[in-house]
């Protein structure tokens, strides 16, 4: 299946929740009923109150100037009002210099670790050489798991003991990878310790060794959301944004029971743009995200 269908299969949960479809919605005339009755559904499918009035009034404001009447077409001009709201940065990864790091962030279950597990056998798929490295130290079972992706994917793992410092490792991590010549450096980290604070300062320890270690590479730090927390994803990331500077969203569990439009509203909100989405639990699911052809499965 390709990401539309992908999308739009995973998708089926909006249209419960907002009572019919978008299709439904789109059959009539462009008038004040039809404004209210879509953002009451844009709200509905995860968008949050401020985004939805945000694009409901550009389709007001561009119905007019362009003299769009039908609904149809007003649907075409709602399509181009979200993607240009997911446009807020350049969605591949930015990983060029030997080695290079992806930081993988986020709370506890939303998917980190099967995130790098997929992106590690998609990386290797195209002739780089890749390394994982365990710092989520918290649980034990924690790099056992990364350990099955690694030797799934046949690419190598750095870990150490349970409770190990986490930097740490991302020492060791990062000594392996020059010795080895290794392109891309994946990290994992923990989501859940004793508490906020504490996940946050061991973050900001681990990029200091990375500043220390590596000046000069190019890091991706990306928060991993899990697509079927909706509006308190969002939450979360504007505390992870706060405490480490994320260059990209993962957004997990899109085959789900998630509602889309908490996809517009991550990108609106935090300006972070959305760079892959997770689509199931398996090696392939994992898709470079695509603005339009999202919306066009979504509206
Ligand atoms: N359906 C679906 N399940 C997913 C997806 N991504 C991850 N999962 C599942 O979500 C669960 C949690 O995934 P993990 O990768 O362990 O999450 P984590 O963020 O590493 O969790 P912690 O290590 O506990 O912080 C697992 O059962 C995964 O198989 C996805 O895109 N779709
Ligand atoms: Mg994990």
């Amino acid at each position: 299946m390709g990401f539309f269908d992908k999308i739009k299969a995973g998708l089926t949960r909006t249209k419960e929740n907002i009572g019919h479809s978008f299709d439904q919605l789109f059959a009539g005339e462009l008038d004040d009923d039809f404004y209210d009755e879509l953002e009451e559904a844009l709200i509905l499918s995860d968008m949050g109150v401020e985004t939805a009035m945000e694009a409901v009034e550009e389709l007001r404001r561009r119905a007019k100037s362009e003299k769009i009447r039908d609904a149809e077409g007003g649907r075409e001009c709602l399509r181009g009002i979200l993607t240009e709201f997911l446009d807020v940065g350049d969605l591949s990864l930015k990983l060029d210099t030997k080695p290079s790091v992806a930081l993988f962030i986020g709370v506890n279950g939303v998917g980190k670790t099967t995130t790098i597990g997929k992106l590690s056998a998609h990386l290797k798929g195209e002739g780089k050489r890749v390394l994982m490295a365990a710092a989520d130290t918290f649980r034990a079972a924690a790099a056992d798991q990364l350990e099955i992706w690694s030797e799934r994917c046949g690419v190598d793992i750095v870990r150490q003991h349970e409770g190990a410092d986490p930097a740490a490792v991302v020492f060791d991590a990062l000594s392996a990878a020059k010795a080895r010549g290794t392109d891309v450096v994946l990290v994992d980290t923990a989501g859940r310790l004793h508490n906020k604070q504490n996940l946050m300062n061991e973050l900001n320890k681990i990029s200091r060794i990375l500043d220390r270690e590596l000046p000069g590479a190019d890091r991706e730090t990306l928060l991993v959301l899990d697509a079927t927390t909706g509006q308190n994803g969002l939450i979360q990331a504007k505390q992870f944004r706060e405490a480490a500077g994320i260059t990209g969203i993962v957004l997990t569990k899109l085959d789900g029971s998630a509602k889309g439009g908490i996809v517009v509203a991550i990108a609106r909100e935090l300006g972070v743009p959305v760079k892959y989405i997770g689509v199931g639990e398996g090696i392939d699911d994992l898709m470079p995200f695509q603005p339009a052809e999202f919306v066009k499965a979504f509206i």
